[in-house]
């Protein structure tokens, strides 16, 4: 660790998250791309009463926001939506797709923001612009002209309003398919699928106030100081208070262990920070099951000890008898768990596992947060049911200060969830539309990402729609995906900026240019609100503020409108009445969702409201009516095996993305700057493999059995780092070569793009010779 070569670009960072460094990291990102000192001010409306919601993430505001909440990568998704560079008409003119497609990802979106839509002509090899009447004419008939609608793909990502998700999600059904791929499928489709066995809702049960209440605060496989930074406010708070935050991770965050905050002049004058994680445990990749394994093993012997001498039992047991099912057979699931795996698994000491289960004991009101690093994963939902399994024992579930916390990613994937963005819709779903608009969705279920995927590659789909995101980058097997994509009939894309995923050309590729949230929405009856959910259920509204980059923009609600209207001679739909006033919009959504009731009205409060949660009231809408104990067999990929691969890879953001989006090429808490082809590795793993800091080299996937496949990625640059033995890191989206499509779990279809065993060996010579100039 104390090898450093600033040369190239990596040396230790010794600071706090937070702090000078993040009110830097915002003047530069506003110098950059804001041109306008007005446009700045946009800042200030950053989830403010009155103002819009911040794209950066889904964790929800203090409800009376007095000073104002933003941070340092809010910040950087303002400014790279708000910028004042653009990529207009005659850029697409000077620049056929072939060369465009040589560019960089930070190359393609730096060009700036989309002002008018496009069509991609085959024989100039560009993209020329398109009035939008006739392109919805054009892509209307096409649509019509396809013989089974599931032949479509409707494909969401988790920036869409509740407005705009609702109206795609009626298009879709009313076109007759319920192919909603979308970007929750390679995100929380764990907790979407697992927590509803678990405990009926697939939400988190917790709200901000609860970090008030509670004494301990597990952070499980996320890292809040680059993707949650308003966290860190919270956490503080929480530390502050004398309550314990426990960090469980492969990788040391400096987010989770001490945070300056911008808000605090003293910390900020005196260069001060506030400690966070009092305990930090380095869990190997992929080893969350078997640590939750262990930590309940413990659990149930210190309960049986606590029993025998007449104490205080440490499980909850008039909950679990009142409240749950399948104790039992968790406990025997247990029993059956054998030590030493748990230990080779996790990689973790039997004693760090004791401390673990031991604050867990002792806290009175338990929040466990997760993230990435505990769904993309083989066993991703099981993993999630584990940890709702660690609350249940001891009633952690439905009490103030208690809780599961997943955090999600998108600022509004929870929301488009809730307004009907699935491929498996509730027969109550499917009543409901038919019963407010009068016509018959499609019954059977639909494709996700990776199953659209699959159609497309066999031909079975035709067409690919995109509500925004970056699907073709976004997903595993990049390689297999960008072929497809190729062979399709129609793209239509709708984005804000230019990707990757707009150069895979179809035989008819159109590219349409969105109004941001920053955006002022001007629609016939005046200005328009949207709405949007954060990861604690709190509905709110968010009003841009800035004149649109350019007049030819839409909103997506007026675009999805357009699309169906063209497409749909017969609808049941009145599109206009609902695109002249969203009001109208939340007026269906509450007709078909009840827990909407009175949308309009509530939505305007400050703060907005907070939707009904029955796992929270523990009300418990299973099957059975009560909370299930879930077991999980066998503690890794192969329940069978008792081995584990010797070394696997993680795939992470760095502080300087907003996922396949990169801002730039540093990634500050963890020492890098300037590059992105690195390895993470933790210094024994490095000496066991003689490598040094700087030294570069191949890493080669494997397959479940070990062999050897044709993923590969040459000529890394090793950064020793402080991680969990048997683990590797690099970043998403470049290391989504590794992953094959197949590899997924098989409950809930989520890529595991944190869990791919590999071998590393040396560059040669000629590959480390090219090294210097890469990136
Ligand atoms: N600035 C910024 N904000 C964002 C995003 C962004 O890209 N940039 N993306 C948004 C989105 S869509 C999402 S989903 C969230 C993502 O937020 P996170 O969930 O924090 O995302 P990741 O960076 O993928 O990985 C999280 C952590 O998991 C750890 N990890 C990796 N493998 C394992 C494992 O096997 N076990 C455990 N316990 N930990 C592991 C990594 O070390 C890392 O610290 O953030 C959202 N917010
Ligand atoms: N290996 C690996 N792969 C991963 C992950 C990982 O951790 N590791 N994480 C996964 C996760 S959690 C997620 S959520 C997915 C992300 O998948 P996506 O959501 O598909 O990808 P993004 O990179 O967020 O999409 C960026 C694009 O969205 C468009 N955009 C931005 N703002 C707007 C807007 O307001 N409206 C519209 N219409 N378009 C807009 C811009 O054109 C931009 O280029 O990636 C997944 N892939
Ligand atoms: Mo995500």
């Amino acid at each position: 660790m104390k090898e450093q070569n600033r040369n190239i670009g990596i040396a230790p960072y010794g600071g706090s998250a937070g702090g000078w460094g993040a009110l830097k990291a915002v003047a530069d990102a506003v110098r950059r791309q804001m041109a306008l000192k007005q446009d700045a001010i946009a800042l200030f409306k950053v989830n403010q009463p009155q103002g819009f919601d911040c794209p950066g993430c889904a964790w929800p505001d203090p409800q009376h926001t007095s000073s104002f909440e933003f941070c340092e990568n809010g910040a950087k998704a303002v400014s790279w939506e708000a910028t004042s560079k653009r990529t207009t008409p005659e850029f697409f003119a000077a620049h056929t797709v072939t060369e465009l497609w040589q560019r960089n990802a930070f190359e393609l979106e730096g060009e700036g923001r989309l002002t008018h839509p496009m069509k991609y002509d085959a024989a100039s090899d560009t993209y020329q612009p398109i009035e939008w009447e006739t392109a919805f004419a054009e892509i209307g008939a096409r649509l019509r002209s396809y013989d089974d609608p599931d032949s479509v793909e409707f494909y969401t990502s988790g920036r869409a309003s509740n407005e705009a998700a609702f109206l795609w999600q009626l298009f879709a059904r009313e076109y007759g398919t319920n192919n909603f791929p979308d970007c929750s499928n390679m995100c929380h489709e764990p907790t979407s699928v697992g927590l509803p066995e678990s405990i009926g809702v697939g939400k988190g049960t917790v709200q901000l106030d609860d970090f008030d209440h509670c004494d301990l605060v597990l952070c499980i496989g996320h890292n809040p100081g680059t993707n949650h930074p308003r966290m860190l406010a919270t956490l503080r708070d929480v530390a502050k208070r004398g309550a314990t935050i426990v960090a469980i991770n492969p990788l040391r965050e400096r987010g989770l262990e001490r945070f300056t905050s911008p808000q605090s002049p003293i910390e900020m004058l005196s260069m001060s920070s506030t400690q966070l994680a009092s305990t930090y445990y380095k869990v190997r990749v992929g080893g969350d099951a078997a640590m939750l394994k262990g930590v309940m093993k413990i659990l149930l012997s210190m309960h049986e000890d606590a029993i025998a001498a007449g104490e205080k039992p440490v499980l909850d047991e008039d909950f679990i008898q009142q409240h749950t099912e399948g104790f039992d057979a968790l406990k025997e699931d247990l029993d059956n768990t054998d030590w030493a795996h748990i230990l080779k698994v996790s990689g973790m000491d039997k004693a760090e596992i004791q401390n673990i289960a031991r604050l867990y004991a002792a806290a009175e009101n338990t929040i466990i947060c997760y993230g990435m690093g505990i769904t993309q994963h083989q066993y991703g939902t099981q993993n999630v049911q584990q940890i709702a399994n660690l609350l249940l024992m001891r009633g952690n579930i439905g009490k103030r200060g208690a809780g599961i916390c997943p955090l999600r990613g998108h600022s509004n994937v929870q929301g488009d969830r809730t307004v009907g963005i699935t491929e498996i819709p509730s027969k109550t779903l499917l009543d409901s539309l038919e019963k407010v608009f009068g016509f018959t969705p499609p019954q059977h279920h639909g494709h996700g990402a990776v199953a659209a995927i699959k159609a497309i590659q066999e031909g079975k789909s035709q067409a690919l729609l995109c509500l925004g995101g970056n699907l073709a980058e976004a997903i595993s097997d990049p390689q297999a995906t960008f072929a497809a994509m190729r062979k399709l009939d129609l793209v239509v894309h709708m984005a804000t900026k230019l990707n990757r995923s707009h150069l895979l050309m179809a035989k008819h590729s159109y590219l349409f240019p969105v109004l941001g949230r920053t955006e002022i929405d001007e629609q016939g009856s005046g200005e328009q609100s949207v709405t949007v959910e954060d990861s604690m259920s709190m509905v709110h509204a968010s009003r841009g503020a800035l004149k649109p980059v350019s007049p030819h923009l839409k909103s997506e609600p007026a675009l999805v409108a357009a699309l169906a209207k063209a497409t749909l001679p017969n609808t049941r739909v009145n599109w206009d009445k609902m695109v002249n006033d969203y009001s109208f919009i939340r007026d269906a959504i509450e007709a078909v969702f009840p827990a909407f009731k009175d949308f309009n009205r509530r939505v305007m409060q400050p703060g907005g409201f907070h939707l009904y949660n029955a796992a929270a009231k523990r009300e418990w809408l299973t099957p059975s009516g009560r909370a299930q104990f879930k077991v999980m067999e066998g503690i890794n990929e192969d329940p069978r095996s008792l081995q584990c691969h010797d070394l696997v890879l993680t795939t992470l953001r760095s502080h300087d993305q907003y996922n396949t989006t990169l801002y730039g090429l540093n990634d500050r808490y963890r020492g890098v700057s300037g590059r992105r082809d690195v390895l993470f590795i933790s210094a024994d793993e490095a000496e066991n493999r003689q490598l040094r800091v700087g030294d570069t080299v191949n890493m080669i996937a494997l397959d479940p059995q070990g062999n050897r496949t044709e993923r590969r990625m040459d000529n890394l640059t090793i950064v020793v780092y402080d991680m969990a033995p048997g683990s590797v890191a690099a970043y998403y989206p470049e290391a989504n070569v590794m992953v094959p499509l197949d590899s997924h779990d098989t409950k809930s279809g989520i890529p595991a793009y944190k869990s791919i065993p590999v071998v590393l060996e040396p560059t040669t010579a000629t590959q480390a010779e090219s090294s210097g100039t890469r990136r």
